[in-house]
């Protein structure tokens, strides 16, 4: 992608609306523009950022055993009638009526609609266990959105459900949807607490949030000092270590019941990025979600649901990974790999290396953003630290001169002079 053609309204001066740090950078950076309090549009660099989390999400899910599909965002309110929830949700889901005054909704969730489907669909234990998720937006109407993508109104989740025969098949698929979560949040350069927690409007008795620790975090959180000396191995051997170690929200946590003695207990605040659910027929049962069991009898269904945080996941990362000049972007989910600055493209010389460094890594499938306009050398340096990139690759006339090029690392800072072929083998592996 070529800078000089490339959507990138960044700002010079820091929003006055903008509380914490990733949403400053998210819209300094020309990520996102704000349509309506809580609902923002995705410009084509945050967007960039939004679709590389949502592919290490569905990688994660897919390996686990999990199918994708995709379910409306508008659903009908008798169903949620069907399970109670259409008068509990109150006035935080969007209702709309159609033009024959049908009552419809915009889903904050999809526990009813994938009920639904599978009452219709599975009618014996020989097709369970059934695991589903999509990535799809929600809408909620929250009383106080804020932090930008972090508290929305509209928001990207990715959610799954489990269906099993029983209480054990049903704890089976919520702990390998615990260590899928586990490997996610790893992949995306994050370290997860796993803490018990209440599990209010989806409901049910077995509930972990996913929280990473950062000060700008709405939730207060009290954990054994055990999860920061500890490897987070993403296996299902460690599920159990996992979630026998203390660790809650301060809502749920009391001090003289608290099981971890003063010294070795934790507090931080935290951002919730992901939240899994047990909740057994809370749907299924009021729904009708019935299977034939071995013995010929109707068997009501064991059900879970699992969400991530996909857009929040945007405004989380950058709340753990930036500095002074910008957000430094883990490789994973960097929008491009590398930033190449050509200091003058009037050149001849800088013109041609540029254009064939430009080529070159793009021929071999590498995201990279060329910085061809006409520019002065601070600004360009300071755009590329801005929007995160992991590598900035830099051509100008005197290292041409000597045949180098400039290799900067950003999350170190740290600058080598190479020659073009050594910066393209450190680059292209
Ligand atoms: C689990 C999947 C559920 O809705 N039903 C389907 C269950 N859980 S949840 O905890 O309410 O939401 C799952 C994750 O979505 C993110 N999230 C939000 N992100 C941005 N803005 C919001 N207003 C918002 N609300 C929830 C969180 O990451 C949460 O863990």
């Amino acid at each position: 992608m070529r800078l000089s053609s490339y959507f990138l309204p960044t700002l010079k001066e820091t929003p006055a609306e903008a509380q914490i740090v990733s949403h400053r950078l998210m819209l300094r950076s020309g990520m996102i523009r704000q349509a309506s309090a809580g609902i923002y549009s995705w410009l084509p660099l945050g967007h960039r950022v939004l679709r590389r989390i949502e592919g290490i999400v569905r990688e994660e899910m897919d390996a686990a055993g999990s199918s994708e599909m995709l379910m409306p965002t508008i659903q009908p309110a008798e169903l949620w009638r069907e399970s109670g929830r259409y008068d509990d949700y109150g006035k935080e889901m969007l209702r709309i009526s159609d033009r024959h005054e049908r009552e419809m909704l915009y889903g904050p969730t999809n526990e009813e609609l994938i009920t639904d489907i599978f009452r219709n669909c599975v009618k014996s234990y020989r097709d369970l266990p059934i695991n589903l998720y999509h990535i799809q937006w929600k809408f909620r109407d929250e009383v106080r959105p804020r932090f930008g993508v972090m508290r929305g109104r509209e928001f990207l989740m990715k959610d799954a459900y489990s269906f099993d025969l029983d209480f054990n098949g049903a704890r089976d698929s919520y702990n390998a949807m615990f260590v899928a979560y586990l490997k996610t949040f790893s992949r995306l350069g994050l370290r997860t607490i796993p803490v018990r927690a209440e599990s209010g409007a989806i409901g049910g008795d077995l509930s972990h949030e996913f929280q990473i620790i950062a000060e700008t975090g709405e939730s207060q959180l009290y954990f054994d000092a055990t999860f920061e000396e500890i490897a987070h191995e993403p296996s299902p051997e460690f599920v159990g270590k996992l979630q026998s170690l203390y660790a809650a929200t301060d809502d749920k946590h009391d001090t003289s019941e608290c099981p971890v003695p003063t010294e070795r207990l934790r507090t931080a605040r935290g951002i919730e990025v992901g939240h899994i659910f047990y909740f057994g027929t809370k749907y299924a049962q009021p729904m009708g979600a019935k299977v034939a069991g071995a013995n010929g009898e109707p068997t009501t269904v064991e059900m879970g649901s699992y969400g991530i945080g996909v857009s929040r996941l945007v405004g989380a990362i950058i709340e753990a990974s930036h500095d002074e000049a910008g957000i430094i972007w883990p490789d994973a989910v960097a929008p491009f790999k590398i930033g190449l600055i050509n200091l003058r493209p009037s050149d001849t010389a800088c013109a041609e290396a540029g254009e064939d460094l430009y080529q070159r890594i793009s021929a071999v499938g590498i995201d990279v953003l060329y910085d061809d306009r006409e520019e002065r050398p601070g600004a360009k340096f300071a755009t590329m630290d801005l929007i995160g990139i992991p590598w900035q690759l830099t051509v100008g006339p005197r290292g041409l001169a000597t045949g180098v090029v400039e290799l900067k690392r950003r999350s170190s800072g740290e600058r080598e002079e190479v020659s073009i072929e050594s910066a393209l083998a450190r680059l292209i592996d």
